[in-house]
């Protein structure tokens, strides 16, 4: 059996010139978050990616968002996939795979995820309008490609209809939080084992 007791939690503290982020997750969690990026819209997606991945998170970034909501987002999306790398550490035990078609009133988004060490993101997701309030409809794009870089996991997402931009990003972030629960979720008949015929996932 995986050895479940071991504590699957990452931190991560980053700073730059243009943003600092503090980011801790505990992948066994039950959804609790406590977020403040001073992006209200960003930080209404990421308490959705915690709700619906079970994944606790706390995450404080402050920007530079004089200039714009830019380099936030993508350092928030950075370090929130360190903070899940390191709590996955050699991803022993893991489901691997997952997918989902999720729905969310006239919007269906599907999400497929393969937490396999291997960075890749697949983006089939058109917005009709630039903004969602103050918000550039283009950083939701920016974010899961930071996330899916620096978590080290291979990641599809397609949106197959949807009016709404607020539903089409939503589901993005929701479809997403749900396939890593899945994926990221320990399967005992994998019985401790990394689920690879390579051997290695790290
Ligand atoms: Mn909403």
């Amino acid at each position: 059996m995986a050895d479940v007791t071991q504590n699957r939690t990452g931190q991560v503290s980053r700073k730059t010139n243009e943003t600092a982020v503090s980011v801790s997750v505990n992948i066994d969690g039950t959804g609790a978050s406590k977020i403040s990026t001073g992006v209200g819209f960003f930080d209404h997606m990421l308490d959705q990616l915690s709700r619906h991945s079970l994944i606790d998170m706390d995450i404080k970034a402050e920007g530079d968002l004089h200039v714009d909501d830019h380099h936030t987002v993508e350092d928030t999306g950075i370090a929130i996939g360190q903070a899940i790398a390191r709590a996955l550490g050699d991803r022993r035990g893991i489901t691997r795979y997952a997918s989902i078609d999720l729905a969310m009133d006239e919007t269906m988004t599907r999400a497929a995820v393969d937490v396999s060490g291997r960075p890749f993101l697949v983006w089939n997701v058109a917005f009709t309008s630039p903004k969602i309030g103050t918000f550039d409809t283009e950083l939701v794009r920016e974010f899961f490609q930071a996330l899916a870089q620096h978590a080290g996991i291979t990641l599809h997402v397609q949106n197959i209809y949807g009016a709404n931009n607020h539903h089409i990003a939503e589901t993005c972030f929701k479809s997403v939080a749900r396939v890593l629960r899945t994926a990221t979720e320990i399967d005992p008949r994998q019985a401790g084992r990394v689920p690879s015929t390579k051997g290695t996932l790290a």
